[in-house]
């Protein structure tokens, strides 16, 4: 799958204020926007055209743009974060969207969904159930995608205090390669493919993202990011320590449209 754009928006004033359960002490929002900075310019080398949204402070996790949207080769659907405090990051995204699909269609309550719980895989999708996205949710996309070609199913990961989201543990790199968390190696929904294990320690370096010819991955994964060369993958690695103080992974930081 080629992508063309991504939408990205960098930390904001309030970006110490976003949710996390890290430890790792607070960011240093001017490192936040270095890291930031040197991600878009990544996209850009890989012939990705960034569309940025405007830093918005009264949402302070709002750099983490993937959790407001799926966006998919056949159309779009807004997500409804499941952390009340952002909901209303929702409102930038669907006017981000127009620009490229006429019409978005929306996740509505009863139903929750975070963008971070949703795997493309191909034409299949695999659905994160999760603290933010509840079966409500879940069924909702999965009848969007299906009316939109595409199949999913469900893989839940309540109870892995590692695991924010479905993509904090698993990623698609390409064909049928997935690097896959030690916790979820053995799902009954990931037997079918080739899985590159990573061990607990790693987990953080488990969320990285196939964009175009390359797979962008956190730096501080050496054996990891051999083990995907070694794959056949080139491998582009990132700064995030100040994305990673607040629970916020690679993917997490732009939708990407093909
Ligand atoms: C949150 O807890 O919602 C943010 N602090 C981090 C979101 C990270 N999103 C992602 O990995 N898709």
């Amino acid at each position: 799958m080629k992508f063309i754009s991504a939408i990205t928006c960098p930390p904001s004033s309030s970006y110490a204020d976003g949710i996390t359960t890290a430890g790792l002490g607070a960011p240093d929002l001017a490192l936040a926007l270095a890291q930031h900075a040197a991600y878009c310019a990544a996209l850009e080398a890989l012939g990705v055209q960034i569309t940025t949204l405007p830093a918005d402070p009264a949402h302070p996790d709002s750099c983490f743009v993937e959790d407001t949207a799926v966006v998919t080769a056949n159309g779009a659907i807004l997500a409804r974060p499941g952390a009340p405090s952002r909901a209303g990051e929702v409102t930038a995204m669907q006017k981000a969207l127009v620009g490229w699909f006429i019409t978005t269609a929306a996740i509505t309550d009863p139903g929750t969904l975070d963008g971070g719980d949703i795997c493309q895989v191909g034409s299949h999708f695999l659905i994160g159930l999760s603290d933010r996205t509840n079966e409500d949710g879940a069924d909702q996309l999965t009848r969007w995608l299906n009316r939109h070609r595409y199949t999913a199913e469900t893989i839940s990961i309540r109870g892995n205090p590692q695991l924010l989201h479905l993509k904090s543990g698993i990623a698609w790199l390409g064909g049928d390669d997935l690097v896959v968390v030690e916790a979820l190696a053995t799902h009954p929904a990931l037997q079918r493919y080739r899985l590159l294990v990573v061990p607990d320690a790693d987990t953080y370096g488990a969320n990285c993202v196939r964009v175009n010819d390359a797979v962008l991955m956190a730096a501080g994964y050496p054996e990891l990011t051999a083990r995907v060369t070694a794959l056949g993958y080139r491998v582009v690695t990132l700064e995030m320590s100040e994305f990673r103080k607040m629970d916020g992974g690679l993917s997490c930081l732009s939708i990407r449209v093909p």
